[in-house]
């Protein structure tokens, strides 16, 4: 067998939930830092998550409450991250030594990362079969030379994951900048890389406008395509509070998720044994993509009504405010019923109903996040979501705006920190005159474009500063073979993960300190900052003894390595990486609203940063005002016979770090090799629920399918008609490279054409 047929073996199906957290929530948190972490330190751990004086979840990017803090500032899927992350597992140079890079290739996600912490410098020599150790001084030594020999600077690219601090992210830019290029990809490239695009040119910040406090102020709140009871759990919490000043909820999406109908808040005893809360008053089974077609029509029902004598649109605001408005009317009032009912999935009347909540809001707020920011469409999705807002006047104005609801802990943290491979040039300029070097001023490459440029032999050495690359990318077989193409490939990680087996021809492993250890240099302990999703910039201390006392900090291998690489640098790197003050003030000097940064954070542990769209209604695009921007109706062509399928992810899994194979709100135990498909396609398709299938993707004029992913069980599951979902990683390889989200290149995740193919009894 197969690990795919064993994990199809283990399959249960249980009855989907209609609630999320509770106590058992709490049970599987403390199971999980207990099992990995051990019982005491464990529970210790817990109480230091989200603390002043603690450490940042390094899970997702949800805000802390300001101020304010409870014992228990966090939920179990932030256990379940630092539980991972302090696992007591290791996985040694014995266990290296035992596995071939070929045998570990035929071991799952979960089981690679159940290895536990990685604690030497490794390396895989070309040919070689197993990673070997190798030191410090040796690793950065190759790095160093394999750069130096490149013909152009731009032959490197330089990845980071968003878990990376501000300090480590504002130093690695900086090094890579004076190396000489802009190719620094992200994973907000493959992330929330749509919502920077269009808010910039709706509303001139690519970042969201709300507050924690907005969002429990509001009075209607619009949720697209986002599984909070899994993905940001505690913005569960402040959806309850709204609920509870009479906020009305509507959530828009393919799946009811169970996080969505009702929440049991594990802070209060109702939470543990009564009923809990429930949250949406509204739920739109949208098809998968439609929702472009549903904003045009929830813009026209506005539209018609003030049209009727209605008092719903802010004319005052769209007057004083707003560029573009009458075309963009128009262009609602052309927009056809029966077209946007054909591609929403939804029907006139159900519009209505969400046009009644925003008509009756006099503060409403949009939430979103990757089912609205992984299609082709995905820049329009944001632009008419901000658009829906500008209509009412719901920017600027105290509980009311946008919110992009950001993924790892601080992607929005890296990027302001420059983490970009379009940096703007007011942000070049300061970093040239700040370090006193000629700056590169050529854009970079993007995740997708590094990818095609290592294909093409453009790309010759990878250097990854966390994250899973290879995994996280679409289609694993052409990313495989571009990364192969590589000289060098090397990945700066805490845990085993498949980009360290479909590596460059020479690859090391960097093993790096995580979010919750001790981080001494020679002038001490030192603290990092991170900023989430609504612009809060707070500090985050370790508090755990390193994994391994071979481990160095983000910062160290950075400073290190620019040490060696640059031996002309003016900049003293050794002195930023002793005192991660100094680098703070680096980025006081460079960053706009970073000024007295070290004072700061040392007097209050943390800051908000200003927004000029919430704190003065001030748009700073091409126009001076915020932007109508129109949009047709353009869905995916989904041939007769084929699905639309979305990638998505279960509660027991953080991007590609897999903790179990369990996602029981959707009543899914055992395996992950599953895909929901409606009861009456399966009908349409001779097909039935429990069976086992083969996935082929296809991609626009291909005639032969290239992607295939081999070896899922069908579930009949409430989803609209046509569409189809399935866990991400093992649906990667089917996403075709070239499918992109347009101005934003971001992979269209979620917008995949399948069909499904009955393995022979032979097969199964
Ligand atoms: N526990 C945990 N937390 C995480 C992560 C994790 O993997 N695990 N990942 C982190 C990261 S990096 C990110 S970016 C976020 C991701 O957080 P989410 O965006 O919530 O994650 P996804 O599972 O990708 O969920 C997308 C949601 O969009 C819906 N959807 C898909 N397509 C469409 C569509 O066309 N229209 C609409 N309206 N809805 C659609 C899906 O049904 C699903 O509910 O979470 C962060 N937090
Ligand atoms: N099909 C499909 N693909 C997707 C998505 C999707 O929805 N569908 N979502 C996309 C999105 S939103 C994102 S953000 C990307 C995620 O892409 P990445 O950020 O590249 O992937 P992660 O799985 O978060 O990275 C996990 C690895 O990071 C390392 N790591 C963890 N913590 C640390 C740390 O503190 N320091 C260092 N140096 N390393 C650490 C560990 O070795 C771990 O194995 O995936 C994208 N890919
Ligand atoms: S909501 Fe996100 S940041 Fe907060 S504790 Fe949970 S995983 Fe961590
Ligand atoms: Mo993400």
């Amino acid at each position: 067998m197969t690990k795919n047929t064993i994990e199809v073996k283990n399959l249960q199906v249980t009855k989907q939930k209609d609630w999320a957290a509770g106590l058992t929530a709490v049970v599987s948190a403390y199971k999980n830092v207990s099992t990995k972490v051990g019982p005491i330190k464990g529970t210790r751990l817990l109480t230091q998550l989200n603390q002043i004086e603690g450490f940042d979840c390094p899970g997702c990017a949800w805000p802390d409450p300001l101020l304010k803090r409870s014992t228990f500032e966090f939920c179990e899927n932030g256990a379940k991250a630092i539980a991972d992350e302090a696992t007591s597992k290791r996985a040694t140079s014995a266990f290296f030594e035992q596995h071939s890079i070929e045998d570990l290739k035929y071991k799952s996600d979960r089981w690679l990362n159940d290895q536990g912490r990685l604690v030497e410098p490794l390396f895989l020599a070309e040919g070689a079969k197993h990673y070997q150790p190798i030191s410090w001084s040796d690793a950065l030594e190759l790095i160093a030379k394999n750069l130096s020999q490149l013909d152009s600077p731009n032959h490197a690219a330089f990845y980071t994951s968003g878990r990376t601090s501000n300090e480590a992210a504002f130093l690695y830019q900086l090094f890579v900048r004076q190396f000489g290029t802009n190719n620094l990809p992200d994973c907000s490239n493959m992330c929330h890389e749509s919502s920077g695009v269009g808010l910039t040119e709706t509303i001139g910040v690519s970042k969201g406008t709300v507050s924690l406090h907005d969002l429990e102020n509001s009075e209607a709140i619009f949720i697209f395509g986002q599984n909070p009871g899994s993905n940001h759990p505690r913005m569960l919490t402040s959806l309850q509070a709204a609920k509870r000043q009479g906020a009305k909820i509507v959530a828009i999406n393919p799946l009811d998720e169970a996080g969505l109908k009702r929440f049991k808040n594990p802070q209060e005893a109702e939470g543990l044994i009564g009923a809990g809360t429930a949250l949406r008053d509204l739920y739109l089974p949208v098809k998968i993509n439609g929702d472009v077609a549903f904003l045009k029509g929830l813009c026209k029902a506005l539209i018609e009504r003030d049209a009727a004598g209605q008092d719903v649109l802010d004319h005052g605001f769209i007057a004083e405010y707003c560029h573009g408005f009458t075309a963009f009317e128009q262009n609602m009032l052309d927009t056809s019923w029966t077209h946007i009912e054909q591609h929403s999935g939804l029907t006139q009347n159900q519009i209505n109903q969400a046009a009644d909540i925003a008509c009756a809001s006099k503060k409403t707020i949009c939430c979103w996040a990757m089912g609205m920011t992984q299609h082709k469409n995905a820049v329009a999705n944001v632009q008419l979501m901000t658009n829906f807002l500008m209509l009412q006047g719901n920017l600027g104005k105290p509980g009311a705006g946008v919110c992009p609801v950001r993924g790892h802990s601080n992607v929005q943290g890296d990027r302001t920190m420059g983490i970009w491979e379009k940096p703007s040039t007011a942000f070049l300029d300061a970093l040239q005159q700040t370090y006193d070097f000629e700056v590169p001023r050529e854009p970079g490459y993007d995740t997708i474009e590094t990818i095609q440029a290592m294909a093409k032999g453009q790309v010759k050495v990878l250097f990854a500063l966390g994250g899973n690359f290879y995994r996280a990318t679409p289609d694993h077989t052409a990313t495989k073979q571009a990364l192969a193409n590589c000289e060098l490939t090397v990945q700066v990680s805490t845990k085993l993960n498949q980009s360290h087996l479909y590596t460059g021809k020479n690859a090391l492993i960097l093993p790096a300190l995580g979010r919750t250890e001790l981080d001494q240099q020679t002038s001490g302990i030192q603290t990092v900052t991170v900023e989430n999703s609504m612009g809060v910039v707070q500090t985050s201390h370790g508090k755990i003894p390193p994994a391994s006392n071979l481990l160095k900090s983000e910062v160290a291998i950075v400073a290190d390595l620019a040490t060696l690489t640059l031996p002309n640098s003016q900049i003293n790197w050794l002195q930023m990486k002793a005192d991660y003050r100094l680098i703070r003030d680096g980025i006081a000097q460079v960053i706009p609203d970073f000024e007295r940064f070290n004072q700061r954070i040392e007097e209050f542990g943390e800051f908000e940063l200003p927004n000029v769209v919430r704190d003065e209604r001030k748009f700073v695009t091409a126009s001076g005002k915020a932007n109508f921007i129109v949009h047709d109706i353009e869905s995916v062509h989904v041939p007769a016979g084929c699905l639309l399928m979305m990638t998505i992810r279960s509660h027991d899994q953080f991007n590609t770090t897999v903790y179990t194979n369990n996602d029981r709100y959707r009543g899914i135990h055992g395996s992950r090799r599953v895909i929901f498909v409606n009861a009456e396609d399966l009908i349409d398709l001779g097909l039935q629920a429990g069976q086992q299938i083969d996935i082929h993707s296809h991609w626009q004029n291909e005639k032969i399918h290239t992607r295939t992913a081999d070896d899922f069980t069908l579930v009949e599951y409430g989803i609209p008609r046509g569409c189809a979902a399935a866990y991400y990683p093992e649906t990667n390889d089917l996403i075709p490279l070239s499918s992109v989200a347009d101005k934003s290149n971001t992979p269209a995740y979620k917008s995949v054409v399948i069909s499904l193919h009955k393995k022979t009894d032979k097969e199964n």
